[in-house]
């Protein structure tokens, strides 16, 4: 491939989802130009990569005027000139250059914002779509749209409730995206109408899900179920479910115990385990996202050993898409899925490495939105470039909207 040297990247700050300052970067050459908005994370995992605020008294300290001043005086030059092709080299030379573990010198969203900037431009570039450069760069012959995990109920870190799990959610089992789609959407405006019998909030929480006041934990699941089968919608013919547990924001390490208020009670890993797995055979969910705290890894290895094998067993806080972290998982026969999210490690090229690393030990992928998005449709490519098993992402508000869109797009693309 020729050559094409980047001539010019600048950074600025842009808003989330939330109304939060987040990084966008733009990556020039003579043939095109490449912007990408940096995802943020709500319930982050300690072992992410970090994400460099300001601090101070301006947007409560969540500035980024730090990461973009890294790029635009210091990154930039260092990678101007390069050949925007080189997306492992660039990546790599951002990461010498900070030289910290965790990208803490320069920020992950900085380098992210640069990373992904340039691989878009690449795109651009080379005159592709984006899905089809990431394909090339992932050695990917296989190009396939990802099934939907589209969140209908969201507590935690994520709504104003008193939900102690993370999310619920609908995997449809449409012939085609579009038929996926018309599933989730029908059973989430049904779902509205099923709280609001009951007198609860319809409201959305921060990735455009429910977020009601719950009687107990489990109570979610019958929601979702009532309003599929007022539809005429049949559990493991036409959906499954999947939760995200997020159990790392509610364990309490000091006790070993998992504290759940809503269900008035506190569990020990063994207790909380059972309990999902009988959920699970009760209301067909067949993914559970960090079901134990992110350190118990002891935990998570004895869990695997209770569950039948197509029950997906992912680590999000888990592995944070980081190599290594999925390393000692695949060594220890802990969990078969992972969640990939650029901005949980900090580098395109470092993502496609854990993807790989996976996919070669037969660990399913589920590449994920963030609680504070932009309108960068990335991850939807991303996901189809690398063959991924699932998208996880809800059907509204503009910013998940905009994944799903462009995900029909390459459905239609790919015929
Ligand atoms: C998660 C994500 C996305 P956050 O935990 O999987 O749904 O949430 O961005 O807050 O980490
Ligand atoms: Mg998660």
């Amino acid at each position: 491939m020729t050559k094409i040297p980047i001539k010019n990247i600048v950074a600025r700050q842009i808003f989330d989802s939330r109304g939060e300052p987040t990084v966008e970067v733009k990556v020039e050459t003579s043939k095109g130009v490449g912007v990408f908005g940096v995802p943020s994370g709500a319930s982050t995992g300690k072992s992410e990569a970090l994400e460099l605020r300001d601090g101070g008294k301006d947007f409560g300290g969540k500035g980024v005027g730090r990461a973009v001043a890294n790029v635009n005086q210091i990154l930039a030059k260092k990678i101007n000139g390069m050949d925007v092709f080189a997306q492992e080299k660039i990546d790599q030379s951002m990461i010498d250059l900070d030289g910290s573990a965790n990208k803490s010198r320069f920020g992950a969203n900085a380098i992210l914002g640069i990373s992904g900037a340039v691989c878009k431009a690449a795109a651009v570039s080379k005159k592709v779509p984006l899905y089809k450069y990431l394909a090339g760069l992932h050695k990917n012959k296989k190009l396939s749209i990802p099934t939907p995990m589209s969140v209908l109920i969201e507590g935690g870190a994520h709504g104003d409730t008193n939900l102690d799990l993370q999310e619920f959610s609908l995997i449809p089992n449409g012939k085609e995206l579009f038929e996926s789609l018309k599933i989730v959407s029908e059973i989430f405006h049904e779902l509205a109408k099923v709280l609001k019998g009951r007198r609860l909030n319809a409201n959305i929480g921060n990735e455009g899900a429910y977020a009601p006041h719950v009687d107990s934990n489990r109570q979610p699941l019958d929601f979702i179920v009532e309003a599929a089968k007022n539809l005429g919608y049949e559990k493991s013919r036409d959906f499954s479910l999947a939760l995200d547990v997020a159990a790392s924001q509610f364990y309490k390490q000091s006790d070993k115990q998992y504290v759940l208020p809503a269900d008035r009670t506190s569990l020990s890993a063994e207790r909380l385990v059972s309990m999902l797995k009988e959920w699970a055979s009760n209301y067909s969910i067949i993914s559970l996202e960090d079901p134990l705290d992110q350190e118990d890894w002891q935990g998570w290895q004895e869990m695997s050993s209770r569950f039948d094998s197509k029950m997906l067993l992912v680590g999000d806080d888990l592995f944070v898409t980081q190599k290594s972290r999925l390393e000692k998982g695949i060594h220890m026969g802990v969990a078969n899925a992972i969640i990939i999210k650029p901005n949980q490690i900090g580098t395109i090229s470092e993502t496609l490495q854990t993807v790989k690393l996976a996919q070669d030990n037969k660990y399913k992928t589920i590449v994920s939105h963030r609680a504070g998005e932009t309108t960068d449709d990335f991850i939807s490519d991303l996901a189809v470039g690398v063959g991924a098993d699932y998208l996880k992402c809800s059907l509204t508000k503009g910013e998940r909207v905009a994944k799903y869109n462009r995900l029909l797009a390459i459905e239609e693309d790919l015929k």
